[in-house]
């Protein structure tokens, strides 16, 4: 990681993923061949603190640039960090055919149950229920369907070939996501498909919560929906 201050509002949880990334990057021994691609949404500056080379792509197109960018240098490590707005809204064909294609890209998918960078609005994970500035009276399926568990989705396709979902909740669980996110990297560098760890992680300031309340949060209201563990995983790596 470069040394400066980063954007994101106080607690948030994108600075713990992020220096997850960077501590993996680094056991490793990889930030020299590493090449990341930030989203739009508040990650949308993660080129200015990770210490590799980065490419920035427009709204949900990651996988499809991380893709171009891998086949064209296929010795590199390739990953994309993106939000729940950009990969599972706007990006969704690419990440589901990235997935299928069974690309060799490593993806952080960061799950906050909003859209966090414009004001909060509901996101495809936005849970049953829940307030946000677009679903005021909380989200009602006749009106806006169901969360998507994107985790469960690209499991099913047999381009995924590492899939987790891991959560930034307490201390344990951290230490799970750094993990996965190591044997997501590991997947890439044997050449085994496409891996992909997807996050949950807080959004204190569009929940309208306290960074701490927004931890339990995450523990009693989203992982009831959004199960942690492993949905696929290569022999591999173990
Ligand atoms: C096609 C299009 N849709 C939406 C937007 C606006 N936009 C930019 S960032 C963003 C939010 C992305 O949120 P998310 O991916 O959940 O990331 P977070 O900010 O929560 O980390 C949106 C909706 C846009 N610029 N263009
Ligand atoms: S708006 Fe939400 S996701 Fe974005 S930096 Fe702030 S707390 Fe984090």
């Amino acid at each position: 990681m470069k040394d400066v201050v980063m954007h994101y509002c106080p607690g948030c949880t994108h600075g713990i993923a992020h220096r997850l990334v960077g501590e993996v990057i680094d056991e490793l021994g990889i930030a020299a061949k590493t090449i990341g691609i930030s989203p739009v949404g508040c990650a949308v500056f993660a080129y200015n603190y990770f210490n590799v080379d980065f490419q920035q792509a427009a709204h949900g197109r990651a996988p499809a640039v991380a893709t171009g960018i891998k086949r064209v240098l296929p010795d590199r490590v390739v990953f994309s960090y993106q939000g729940d707005g950009d990969l599972a809204s706007i990006g969704t064909a690419e990440i589901v055919h990235a997935a299928a294609r069974g690309e060799k890209i490593t993806v952080v998918f960061i799950n906050n149950a909003v859209y966090g960078m414009t004001s909060g609005q509901m996101a495809p994970t936005t849970l049953l229920g829940q307030v946000t500035t677009t679903t005021p009276g909380g989200r009602d399926p006749s009106r806006a369907g169901y969360p998507i568990r994107i985790a469960e989705m690209l499991a099913t396709l047999d381009g995924a070939a590492y899939i987790a979902r891991v959560s930034l909740h307490n201390p344990a669980n951290v230490a799970r996501a750094r993990r996965a996110i190591l044997k997501a990297f590991k997947v890439q560098m044997l050449d085994l498909g496409f891996s992909l760890v997807e996050v949950l992680s807080i959004c204190p300031t569009n929940w309208g919560l306290a960074p701490q309340a927004s931890l339990k949060w995450v523990e009693e209201m989203m992982i009831p929906t959004f199960t942690l563990g492993e949905l696929k995983s290569p022999a591999e790596v173990g």
